[in-house]
């Protein structure tokens, strides 16, 4: 048998680790032949949560499941990680302004990316999911000097896999055969939804829906908003199974390779390609193998995608400049 994988979980007693957990443990991240070792990170007000999530864990006799830790102190949680999946976040109470959560949350991931950067392993994989997730793995990553900036990365498949479902209900083809399809930008209201590279069965996306009124007025504005309007249907929770699934997806395909021919978008530290300039995470189209993601460079941009792509930009440097 494999040595087991250590994988942290921060916001481990929130409402998507409790979707995320079980499906880790079953082997559906990383593959049904690797044993897995959970260190559940939370808040001490939190920690009385763990003892229901533990003994569940437990009755499901997972094979693969060969410890599990719950801790409030991020050494414990973070030590000798080889994965750490940062879902905790500080929700915005009421009467909070945008800049006070991002102040909140700042100095969360200051201290999480300082332990990241003394205990875990240097070749650990990173994925901020807790909003604001690009700002927030900036971050981490501006506290973590010694790990490699392409370790970390921030969330960008939930509004991914939102898209290619959209898209395969319109033109009535399986998901499967929809591919390439890119989420640029912010995990925000300005991301940018971008079907110009997509194809259905090898052919033009935008071809085959020939419906541009669909796209400016239902397609981009359902996932830019696809989040506000879960949590109406949800009578005011948020995405938790879906964005469960979306991290699973995410490691996955980083850890094991994207399929050929088609890529997903992923928040990575921006290079300088496209316009965007380097040292933020933005969403950008990537191609995954041997453990490393490659930005997909070269696509061609039209000059109305360009703003929407900038705007986004814009947005991120707001968020940097608050939090600084
Ligand atoms: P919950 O409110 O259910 O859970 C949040 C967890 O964070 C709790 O367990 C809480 O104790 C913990 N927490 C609070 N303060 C903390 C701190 N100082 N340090 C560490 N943990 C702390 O939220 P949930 O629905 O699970 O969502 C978690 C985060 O994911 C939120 O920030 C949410 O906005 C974000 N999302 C990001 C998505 C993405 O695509 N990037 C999509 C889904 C989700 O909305």
């Amino acid at each position: 048998m494999k040595p087991p994988i250590r994988i942290a979980v921060t916001g481990a007693t929130g409402q998507i680790t409790y979707s995320l957990l079980f499906r880790i443990a079953a082997g559906d991240m990383l593959g049904y032949d690797q044993p897995v070792i959970l260190q559940l990170y939370d808040i001490t007000e939190a920690q009385h949560v763990f003892k229901g999530t533990v003994m569940e864990l437990n009755d499901c006799a997972f094979p693969l499941l060969k410890q599990i830790i719950t801790t409030d102190n991020l050494e414990i949680a973070f030590g000798d990680a080889d994965i750490a999946l940062l879902v905790g976040a500080r929700p915005r109470g009421e009467n909070m302004e945008r800049k006070d959560l991002l102040a909140a949350n700042g100095s969360i991931f200051i201290q999480q990316g300082k332990m990241l950067n003394a205990v875990a392993k240097k070749n650990i994989k990173i994925l901020v999911v807790g909003n604001p997730a690009n700002t927030n793995a900036w971050i981490a990553l501006k506290n973590a000097p010694d790990l490699d900036p392409r370790n970390f990365s921030s969330m960008l498949r939930l509004d991914h896999n939102r898209a290619l479902s959209q898209v395969a209900q319109k033109v009535n083809a399986p998901v499967s055969e929809v591919k390439r399809i890119i989420v640029w930008g912010n995990h925000s209201s300005t991301q940018f939804p971008d079907l110009s590279h997509a194809l259905v069965k090898d052919q033009k996306a935008l071809s085959l829906i020939n419906d541009p009124n669909w796209i400016e007025g239902s397609f981009i504005p359902t996932i830019q908003d696809r989040g506000a309007a879960i949590i109406k249907a949800r009578q005011g929770k948020s995405s938790a199974a879906s964005a469960a699934n979306a991290i699973i997806n995410h490691m996955q395909d980083w850890i094991f390779g994207t399929k050929e021919n088609d890529w997903v978008s992923m928040g990575v530290i921006s290079t300088g390609c496209y316009d965007i300039p380097s040292g933020l995470f933005y969403g950008f189209p990537v191609t995954c193998s041997n453990g490393q993601y490659k930005i997909v460079e070269g696509l061609e941009i039209n000059p109305s995608n360009y703003k929407r792509m900038q705007k986004s930009y814009q947005e991120l440097i707001t968020e940097q400049g608050m939090i600084q």
